[in-house]
């Protein structure tokens, strides 16, 4: 299975399932407990400092002789330093989010690491490919935390159609029948970051992961749309307060003051009335918490299934 897959073969990875990057509970013990079972671990960078990065990378490292790679949030403040540890540190992928990468994919390429920028529109997806990304992550806004504005059914489609390179689904990918579908829109692999929330390895508090298994299809919302950087959330105390300020008319800085920290709160302090809670809308249907090779084991051997129900309708 997957021994003709190109994204399986360009990274040397069993099955083409990435785990998303995420901010303060993609560490090293989820990482490389996704690498370990097959798929490809990502320790989420968001805003943390690169000595801690550092510390977070050799951990993966010491967990896992399988590849790995680091999601960098290019919003970062410390974006250039971590991008230098990238290099120090050679891991093996970067990933890459919120932004155009552009500018630091030679030296990375230089050393043989693995570029795979998530983009949310067609026009980004076609420029990095030019400029010689390996691979394309196509993220359509159904994903949690930090989104585009297309959904990924109209996403990855045009996507694949843009670029000469494997293109990775994701958002709204949860199970074995969303694997079926990414394979039909033309993607070589997914990745899932809210299914992996709800894993016995992912660090999150549980009150987060509670939450997470109580939502249903609703139950998150979009805030940020007006501050030109939309997130994804589950609606709660903060994202009520956060409309109500802007409807009043609250000053951009104001915004940003209001989500500071927040999603901290929620992930480590467990505060989720307070706290963001991002995740993803297919949290509605997530009903329970596996551990990472149960995840990925279920989505792999329920695949030829998934695919035999869909040759019902036609065959
Ligand atoms: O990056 C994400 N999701 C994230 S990052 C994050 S960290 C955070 N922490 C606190 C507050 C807010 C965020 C949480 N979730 N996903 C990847 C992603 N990238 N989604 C959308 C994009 C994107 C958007 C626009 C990529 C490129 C882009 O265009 C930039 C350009 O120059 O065209």
């Amino acid at each position: 299975m997957f021994e003709n897959n190109p994204i399986c073969k360009l990274l040397n990875i069993k099955y083409p399932i990435f785990q998303g990057g995420m901010a303060w509970i993609g560490t090293a013990e989820l990482a490389s407990a996704v690498s370990n079972a097959g798929g490809l671990g990502l320790i989420g960078a968001g805003h943390m400092p690169p000595d801690i990065l550092k510390q977070e990378i050799q951990k993966c490292k010491e967990r896992t002789d399988k590849p790995f790679g680091v999601n960098i949030m290019l919003m970062s403040p410390f974006v250039k330093e971590v991008m230098q540890l990238m290099l120090d540190e050679k891991v093996p992928v970067v990933t890459t989010g919120a932004g155009n990468p552009g500018e630091y994919l030679p030296a990375l390429k230089e050393i043989g690491t693995k570029v795979i920028p998530v983009v949310a529109s067609v026009a980004l997806a076609r420029r990095l490919a030019k400029g010689g990304v390996d691979a394309v992550i196509a993220e359509g806004c159904e994903s949690g935390g930090h989104i585009g504005e297309i959904g990924t059914m109209p996403l990855v489609p045009q996507v694949v159609d843009a670029v000469d390179v494997p293109v990775i689904a994701a958002g709204g990918f949860a199970d074995s029948r969303g694997m079926a579908a990414a394979f039909a829109l033309g993607a070589h692999a997914i990745q899932m970051g809210s299914r992996f929330v709800v894993s016995k390895e992912c660090i999150a508090h549980p009150n987060y992961k509670d939450l997470v298994l109580k939502a249903k299809d609703r139950s998150t919302v979009v805030t940020g749309r007006t501050l030109g950087h939309p997130v994804r959330v589950i609606a709660n105390k903060l994202t009520k307060q956060f409309f109500e300020m802007e409807a009043a008319g609250a000053s951009t800085e104001e915004l940003e003051k209001l989500g500071t920290g927040k999603l901290h709160l929620a992930t480590h302090k467990g505060d989720v009335e307070n706290g963001s809670v991002m995740i993803g809308q297919i949290s509605g249907m997530l009903e329970d918490i596996k551990s990472v090779q149960e995840i990925i084991d279920d989505i792999v051997n329920g695949l030829p299934n998934a695919v035999a129900e869909l040759q019902k309708n036609y065959l």
